[in-house]
């Protein structure tokens, strides 16, 4: 421990914190910009300075160590009016579009100008007129609404280990770019999102699809379906002003009810039947001597870093459609023919907390009816702002149900939205159908929980099963290379883009910073989800009576040459 003085305050704290942390343990708020815990700590936007005594120059509370009697001033003269001319540059160069600005409201630079009292630009910069990239399907960059606090890529180069942007150019040219100048659609981007999460402005958001699901929900002729990922009903909530981790099932029901589709389906139900299917191609791969370790394949930004970075693992993968897909090709092939609907005519919405589903729902491989699975995929922050443009009172929905004949999903399907989720649905599974006994539920503990990697060996009836699952591609890509080089070997590997899982997937709502950096909303809203599956009367795929039904009427059995046609697909190298 440590004595300092912060602001006259007399204070004793641990020796490894920074200023910041320890102004933050004594309630001492100190502005920051650039700052983001554990992905940015880098001083580079000035506007946590402090004044120490005997020092010479205002310095960074967020990457300076606190030491034995530092004498800090949070709110000296100078320390005002540096952050008020730091942030006065900022705005200088800002394209200042507040209102037509996706994150108006939710912006960490308004939210400055207004605590620092900024009523007035003394500064004028460079024009700012530079062209957007929105040639991605999933994600457009605004360099004009840009502060190069380097959050960004931060995330893509330290955690997702991706590094397809960087900062270009020196002085007033300064921007974040992809190397040549690209557009990210250009550059082995995985398309997860995480950039947009972390962005503290919007110059970072995803293609915006509110506008043709509108359009289709306006359309007589169509029948208009949605449904929704297991991450989505555990953070919605957060744009409504609800605690994170809030768990708002029913109420994200009824708001898209009021919205008009004409069935509100839950993704859950496609999980559940991702679990046969994978679960059968486990064992058939265990049994009959097939490429080992079987590695999941639902999340798309994990497909697509594989693709680039370990093409060499394509075969492991599952072939299985992710579950959302998977639910798209049953609604426009099953479900079209039980209804007498025309495949033609179903238009199907997916509510994800994903911005790499936008891509996949356009790859062409994934058309089992001749058509896109998936004709729309909106993240829940679009949901949300839906729900709003419809001038929908959220928090005061009475809980809907997710339509029949669809709609009964098990927990089994809820957890796939936290890491290791996925992993576990299938052990519940697997484990019966090798046995052929039914075990009182088990929850595996192993898989649980936010570490990056996780590893178990678990026994089930006399078969032992290596299990490792990844969360963030940085994780991922460690797996992978200790596979490589045989230090590790498994049977089945989950892995998903998102540090934490779909949870924090990159189209869930934004945290600034201030919130972001002291509380983990990846485990706050992974309780919610278990929460969620200890609610439930039926929390094992197999038990799923539509699951069972459409194998029934429909499938014959998982891993038949029906099920592989429509929902199985293929990866390209
Ligand atoms: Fe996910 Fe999945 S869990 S990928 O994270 O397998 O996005 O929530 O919908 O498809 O079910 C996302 C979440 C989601 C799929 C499922
Ligand atoms: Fe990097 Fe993911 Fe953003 Fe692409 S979407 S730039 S991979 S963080």
């Amino acid at each position: 421990m440590v004595n300092i003085t912060i602001d006259g305050k007399k204070l004793q704290v641990e020796k490894d914190m920074t200023i910041l942390e320890a102004a933050r343990q004594a309630n001492i708020k100190i502005p920051t910009l650039c700052f983001l815990k554990d992905i940015n700590e880098i001083g580079a936007c000035r506007m946590c300075v402090v004044e120490i005594k005997g020092a010479r120059a205002l310095q960074a509370a967020c990457v300076y160590p606190v030491a034995e009697g530092l004498e800090i001033y949070t709110q000296s003269p100078n320390v005002r009016e540096a952050r008020k001319v730091t942030l006065e540059l900022i705005l200088s160069n800002h394209d200042k579009k507040c209102l037509t600005c996706v994150r108006n409201r939710n912006c960490e630079l308004q939210t400055l100008s207004e605590e620092l009292n900024i009523n007035e630009l003394r500064f004028e910069g460079e024009s700012t007129d530079m062209p957007l990239d929105n040639f991605s399907p999933s994600i457009v960059r605004d360099p004009n609404k840009c502060i190069l606090c380097r959050r960004c890529v931060s995330v893509c180069r330290n955690v997702q280990t991706v590094s397809v942007i960087s900062a270009a150019e020196r002085g007033f040219k300064s921007v974040i770019s992809c190397a040549f100048d690209k557009s990210l659609a250009d550059v082995p981007c995985t398309m997860c999102g995480q950039c947009i999460s972390v962005c503290p402005v919007g110059a970072l958001k995803e293609r915006d699809d509110t506008g043709r699901v509108w359009e289709a929900l306006a359309d007589p002729e169509l029948h208009v379906v949605v449904q929704t990922a297991p991450a989505v009903r555990v953070a919605i909530g957060e744009e409504f002003g609800l605690p994170i981790g809030s768990r708002v099932t029913g109420k994200m029901v009824s708001a898209l009810s009021r919205l008009g589709f004409a069935k509100v389906f839950d993704t859950d139900t496609a999980a559940d039947l991702t679990i046969m299917e994978e679960g059968t191609e486990l064992l058939n791969r265990i049994r009959n001597g097939g490429k080992l370790p079987v590695i999941t394949s639902c999340s798309p930004g994990w497909i697509k870093f594989c693709e680039h970075n370990y093409p060499e693992f394509l075969d492991n993968l599952s072939s299985c459609k992710s579950p959302h897909e998977m639910f798209g090709a049953v609604l426009k092939t099953y479900y079209a023919e039980k209804t007498g609907i025309d495949p033609a005519k179903i238009f199907v919405v997916s509510i994800m907390p994903c911005t790499a589903k936008k891509f996949e729902a356009q790859r062409p491989e994934l058309s089992a009816a001749g058509f896109a699975d998936v004709d729309v995929v909106l993240t829940t922050r679009e949901l949300a702002k839906m729900i709003k443009e419809a001038g929908i009172d959220f928090n005061s929905l009475e809980d809907g149900q997710f339509d029949d004949p669809m709609g009964e999903a098990t927990g089994a399907g809820v957890i796939f939205g936290a890491t290791g989720g996925v992993m576990e649905a299938a052990l519940r599974t697997v484990a019966e159908i090798v046995s052929g006994k039914s075990f009182d539920l088990v929850e595996y503990a192993a898989v649980r929980g936010i570490e990056g990697i996780k590893e178990a060996t678990i026994e089930i009836g006399g078969m032992k099963v290596r299990a490792a699952v990844a969360n963030g591609l940085g994780n991922a890509r460690k797996l992978l290379d200790s596979i490589k080089a045989g230090e590790a070997q498994y049977d089945f590997v989950e892995i998903m883009a998102c540090p934490g899982g779909c949870v924090n997937g990159g189209g869930q709502p934004i945290q600034p910073s201030s919130v972001r950096s002291w509380t983990d909303l990846r485990a706050e809203r992974a309780k919610a989800i278990y929460r969620e599956d200890e609610s439930l009367t039926i929390r094992k795929s197999h038990e799923n009576p539509i699951v069972q039904e459409m194998y029934e009427k429909y499938f014959g059995e998982p891993g038949s040459h029906k099920a592989h046609k429509v929902l199985h697909t293929h990866y390209v190298r």
